[in-house]
């Protein structure tokens, strides 16, 4: 689709649902325009085809299909069958898995699923803590997995801020954990998915290794895939994946019941079927020579993205990165990473705050800034831009003068322009 036939497929969309609703429908053309003229750089935001878009609004949403394919509560499931079944047939192409369940509404969904299927109220889990590159869902105190479990948080490594396998082992023989959980959604290093797995299994542990980060790259073999050691995987498919927002889980073959009976009627009822389509469609855009060159292209982004900050003097967590994202340490007597956040925001640039390894800040003040290239990449931007990016990330931290970030702001207007997104709004 050429950006003239995206303006109309996108003027269609928002008239028709002005001729309702005309205040959703400002707010609709509003975000298309934030969206078109702006720099995103939240490392798990990315923007999806038309075609993903399309499937998304299709009448799927209009049919209830509990169950699954061929075993449903529902009659009228004969197509919603066909999507559920692309869905699932190309994310085990994807991923080599032997089971696949692709209902799970968001990742936390999905992740709920699998401690479901495995563990009890009270045992032992042990995930990543959320400030050494966590999620909320690997058994946060405020989350249902740190209220449901008891949960032993590791940490990374003080001196190279990577992951403590040495610590972890230890922690394990103490432990004896039901469940190791691993996977980060801000860890810039390649995760040793086979040496956790060696550990769990030495103490006849599980693994669930969360890639929601990284699955693009999984997919690709450009990371290294938890798939053939860990028992459950887990995912979103709106980050690199590059699909709608939504979950998945794989799993080998031995749990696939249990799965498939802790996402329905465990966790869920009625799966989105509309997502479900979607996702369909994305992973057969995963597919493509096209979506691996895409993958690439992230990396070298990110690669020369964090370079470039690091030569303008920004120190970052474990000092680099191997993946699509990047921790800024903006340090305990800098500014915090909620006005880094602000500020970059005010400059057309969408980060977002994070806390850091051992950070003294609370996670809504932190001390850092995450940065990552999936989306900046997707509009076809390459190192020239990172480096540009790179300039003006660091003008708009270095300075307090509101009248700089309204200039940049201009500027990235116009960068962004030459970059078009989803048509003139
Ligand atoms: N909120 C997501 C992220 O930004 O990484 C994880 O769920």
């Amino acid at each position: 689709m050429n950006q003239s036939e995206r303006s109309m497929f996108f003027a269609t969309l928002e008239n028709t649902v002005a001729a309702v609703d005309p205040e959703l429908a400002t707010a609709l053309r509003a975000e298309r325009q934030r969206q078109n003229e702006g720099l995103e750089l939240i490392a798990s935001e990315n923007f999806v085809s038309p075609a993903v878009l399309a499937a998304m609004g299709s009448v799927m949403t209009n049919k209830y299909a509990e169950g699954y394919p061929a075993k449903r509560y529902y009659g009228g499931c004969e197509y919603v069958d066909v999507a559920e079944e692309l869905a699932r047939t190309r994310a085990k192409q994807l991923f080599g898995c032997d089971h696949v369940n692709v209902q799970p509404h968001s990742g936390a969904q999905a992740n709920m699923s699998v401690y479901l299927a495995t563990c009890q109220p009270g045992d032992v889990v042990f995930g990543m803590d959320l400030s050494h590159g966590g999620h909320l869902t690997h058994g946060h105190p405020l989350n249902y997995s740190g209220k449901t479990f008891q949960i032993h948080p590791y940490l990374v490594r003080q001196d190279t801020e990577t992951i403590d396998y040495d610590a972890l082992r230890e922690m394990a023989r103490l432990h004896r954990p039901k469940l190791i959980v691993c996977g980060a959604s801000a860890y810039p290093r390649i995760i040793d998915f086979e040496t956790i797995a060696a550990i769990a299994h030495e103490v006849g542990a599980l693994v669930m290794a969360d890639i929601a980060h990284i699955a693009g790259m999984v997919a690709v073999g450009l990371h290294p895939s938890p798939v053939p050691s860990c028992e459950f995987v887990t995912t979103t498919t709106h980050k690199t994946l590059r699909g709608p927002r939504g979950g998945m889980v794989m799993c080998k073959a031995a749990f696939a019941e249990a799965l498939d009976k802790a996402v329905f009627p465990g966790v869920q009822g009625g799966p989105l079927m509309h997502v479900i389509a979607a996702k369909a469609v994305a992973f057969a855009e995963a597919l493509t020579p096209d979506y691996r060159g895409y993958i690439e292209q992230v990396l070298a982004n990110a690669s020369t993205l964090c370079g470039e900050l690091q030569a303008l003097g920004w120190k970052m967590v474990s000092g680099g990165t191997d993946n699509h994202l990047m921790l800024i340490n903006l340090g305990a007597d800098g500014i915090s990473g909620k006005k880094a956040e602000d500020r970059l925001g005010k400059a057309g640039i969408t980060v977002n705050k994070n806390t850091v390894p051992f950070d003294t800040r609370k996670p809504y003040i932190g001390s850092g800034v995450r940065i990552g290239t999936p989306a900046v990449t997707s509009r076809g931007m390459g190192p020239d831009e990172m480096r540009r990016i790179a300039r003006l990330i660091d003008k708009v931290l270095r300075s307090e003068d509101e009248a700089v970030w309204a200039a940049v702001k201009h500027e990235v207007e116009e960068f962004a322009k030459a970059f078009p997104l989803y048509g003139a709004a």
